[in-house]
């Protein structure tokens, strides 16, 4: 039998602790969660060798009373997430419009935590689901926590909180069935969506490739709503959030998103994890358009319109900060899991309008942290405390509390003289905005015009990305059993783009184009199409942050990996390698690189360029195999930038002998590098864009 000893150390947070260590190998010793240390944690005690469990097991009681308990209710939305630590550093000195801590000196830094999430899934469903991302930020600021919980959509789908439990409800699974999973493409959703045309706008961007970002490094991030910012002598002034990835705006294709979800449906929690674990940390500028009273009076839509942008060519965004992912969580569940975002949670110097929207935000998310972390003390879980500034106050007890104050007073105002007190003149106030009217269920005039915007979102678009949208359209409503449904979207879509409705309802083998949607108010035709709505008008310029995947074979280049290798570096991306089997090839030198991937277990969709290094031992059998083959076909038909060398025979067996473009690089031609560089920065432009196939979207 083993034995142990104690022994008493200091504990983390100074005070005495016991820490028991096992004699035999002076590891800690596993305890029971009363700290008796156990002696044998794989056999239950039982009353004879093969006979019953006793009652009295209580260490076997305490470890499965503890296990059954470990869930907790996923988010209702957004439960697939991930998380990480951040700072916030401001860049410029914003305490003339507002006295929020984080603005009010170049170079104050803020501690922060992020979690991205998708919408719709559960969290177990895939990470490129098609679906708007949550973007959500607690800066833990000095003047306490400030929650920014926004999505990577500027706008949303409905105007009044109202309608939220029944768009969420239409887009989830639906409820005979308990599918689709993550997915809008069903007939609820679009049914619901007919029913309800202030969507449309919101809808443009979900058929757009913003719902299917090539990383949570490359996607923006929004307030969407219109706040206010606050400064010391009480002047408002109108605010919208927006986060600008350094990383430039990047997506997938559909038809990589499809085949991600097969072979990495964890793919954008692991990117983050190695983006943040390997020292690359993402950063993104926070940029504000700030407008007074006079521009909201004169702007062509309500600011309190959360279906509704305000243009960048109008206020262009200012950059304010920026904000750096530094660490990765090292618990899960403590932070991503438990993290409890709130819109109210605001700070001195902002504040909200009466969006309709923002204002029912506000009434619910404390009910669903209550819910799922089941205690009102959630904001003294290490993740959600204020950390910049102490928490003062008489709250007391509840389910899990730790940290009461201590002695007899636990009200305010008291005659001890004793404990925190109110400071009117450093504390929140709200903005005295002026407040009259009759109580109405009515919805403003203003809200009216649900088309407009749509439109100039979709003029705003490249071809290229036209086409996308279009043919999103119609792999969702392929998937609706209800002819009426993709009727009434196509009605819709017609007081947006004729062209676009027409080539839908031709997608979709539709015999003649349903009447237009009744509309509130005309479509204006004279919204002037805005570069900021494109992604490919605002992609990065440079390789940096992103992987080429290289499928080696036995006998390839050796040196002329280390030059691809060298460049890929430079340009600040990785290099990851791909064998036939994952034990690695040989290179003309003989020496063994080991691959990250089999070809069976990497295929091409993972990367953002591709090239394929053979040699003449590997030639043949590399060529033969099925998987390299669809490694380069779908590279090739993907858009993707190629290197290649000694790959005529791969090529071949692909399909595509003779089909070589200038998106294809033969770096075995010269060996002076300046093939070689000149592929790794062509690699910047991400797409080959010009050649045929599934990049320009499918039919
Ligand atoms: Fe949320 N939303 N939401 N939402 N939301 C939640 O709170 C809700 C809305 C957003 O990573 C829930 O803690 C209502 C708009 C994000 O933990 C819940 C309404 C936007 C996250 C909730 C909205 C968002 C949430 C579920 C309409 C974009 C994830 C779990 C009145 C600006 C935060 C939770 C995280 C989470 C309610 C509308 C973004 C149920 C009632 C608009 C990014 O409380």
């Amino acid at each position: 039998m083993k034995s142990s000893e104690t022994q008493l150390q200091n504990s983390t947070d100074g005070g005495p602790a016991e820490v028991h260590q096992t004699v035999e190998t002076g590891a800690e010793a596993l305890t029971t969660s009363q700290g008796v240390t156990i002696s044998d944690n794989q056999n239950s005690l039982t009353a004879g060798v093969r006979g019953p469990t006793l009652l009295e097991d209580f260490v076997l009681r305490d470890k499965i009373f503890h296990f059954d308990h470990e869930r907790i209710p996923e988010r209702v939305v957004h439960a697939r997430g991930f998380g990480a630590h951040g700072t916030f550093e401001c860049t410029r000195d914003l305490s003339d419009i507002t006295r929020a801590a984080p603005f009010q000196e170049v170079g104050k830094l803020t501690e922060t935590f992020v979690r991205f999430s998708t919408v719709a899934g559960n969290k177990g469903s895939f990470d490129l689901a098609r679906d708007v991302r949550g973007f959500a930020v607690k800066f833990y600021t000095d003047e306490g926590n400030w929650d920014l919980v926004g999505n990577n959509i500027p706008v949303f789908f409905i105007q009044d909180a109202m309608k939220f439990p029944d768009l969420v409800h239409a887009v989830k699974d639906e409820p005979d069935r308990g599918f689709p999973q993550a997915q809008s493409a069903h007939d609820n959703f679009w049914d619901y969506i007919s029913l309800t045309p202030e969507s449309m706008h919101m809808v443009m961007w979900q058929m757009s490739d913003r719902t299917i970002p090539r990383s949570f490094r490359t996607m923006e991030g929004f307030g969407v709503h219109t706040f206010r910012l606050i400064n010391a002598e009480g002047a408002s002034t109108f605010v919208k959030f927006h986060w600008k990835p350094r990383q430039g705006l990047q997506s997938v294709l559909w038809d990589e998103a499809v085949k991600i979800n097969g072979a990495d449906p964890d793919h954008h929690r692991r990117d983050l994890w190695e983006a943040l674990t390997t020292g690359d940390h993402p950063q993104w500028d926070l940029c504000l358009q700030m407008f007074d009273q006079d521009f909201a009076d004169s702007f062509d839509f309500d600011i309190l319109d959360p279906t509704k942008i305000i243009p960048e060519e109008l206020i262009p965004p200012e950059p304010v900060g920026t904000l750096t992912l530094d660490r990765a969580v090292d618990n899960f569940f403590e932070f991503t899991e438990q993290v409890a975002f709130c819109t109210q949670h605001v700070i001195p110097g902002i504040d909200f309008t009466e969006d309709p929207l923002l204002q029912g935000r506000n009434f619910s998310y404390l009910d669903t942290q209550l819910k799922r972390l089941g205690s009102p003390n959630f904001s003294q879980l290490e993740v959600n405390r204020p950390r910049g500034c102490p928490m003062h106050n008489f709250q007391q007890d509840g389910q899990m509390r730790k940290g009461n104050r201590r002695g007899r007073v636990n009200y305010e105002p008291n005659g001890f003289e004793e404990g925190p007190r109110e400071d009117p003149l450093k504390g929140y106030v709200s903005y005295a905005a002026p407040v009259e009217g009759a109580k109405v269920r009515i919805r403003a005039e203003s809200f009216a015009d649900h088309y407009s915007q749509a439109r100039q979102f979709y003029i705003s678009q490249t071809a290229v990305e036209q086409e996308h949208i279009r043919s999103a359209l119609a792999f969702e409503l392929g998937r609706c059993e209800q002819a009426r449904v993709r009727r009434a979207i196509v009605g819709h879509l017609r007081n947006i783009d004729e062209d676009l409705a027409q080539g839908l309802a031709d997608g979709l083998g539709m015999p003649e184009l349903p009447p237009p949607a009744t509309a509130a108010r005309p479509t204006r035709q004279d919204l002037p199409a805005s570069d900021a709505l494109s992604i490919l008008k605002n992609g990065p310029e440079t390789f940096a942050g992103r992987v080429l995947g290289v499928l080696i074979a036995d006998g390839f280049d050796g040196t002329l990996l280390d030059r691809l290798t060298g460049a890929v570096t430079e340009a600040g991306g990785k290099v990851k390698l791909i064998a036939p089997r994952i034990y690695g090839a040989r290179d003309d030198r003989g020496d063994l690189c080991e691959a990250q991937f089999s070809v069976a277990g990497g295929p091409s969709v993972l990367f953002d360029a591709v090239a394929v290094l053979i040699g003449p031992e590997g030639e043949a059998a590399l060529a033969a195999m099925p998987q390299a083959q669809t490694f380069l076909r779908d590279a090739f038909a993907h858009g993707k930038f190629i290197g290649h060398a000694m790959a005529e025979k791969l090529f071949e067996a692909a399909g595509l002998q003779g089909k070589a473009d200038d998106g294809c690089f033969d770096l075995g031609l010269v060996d002076d590098g300046e093939t070689v560089d000149a592929f790794v920065s062509r690699c910047a432009r991400l797409r080959h864009w010009s050649r045929d196939g599934l990049a320009k979207a499918a039919p």
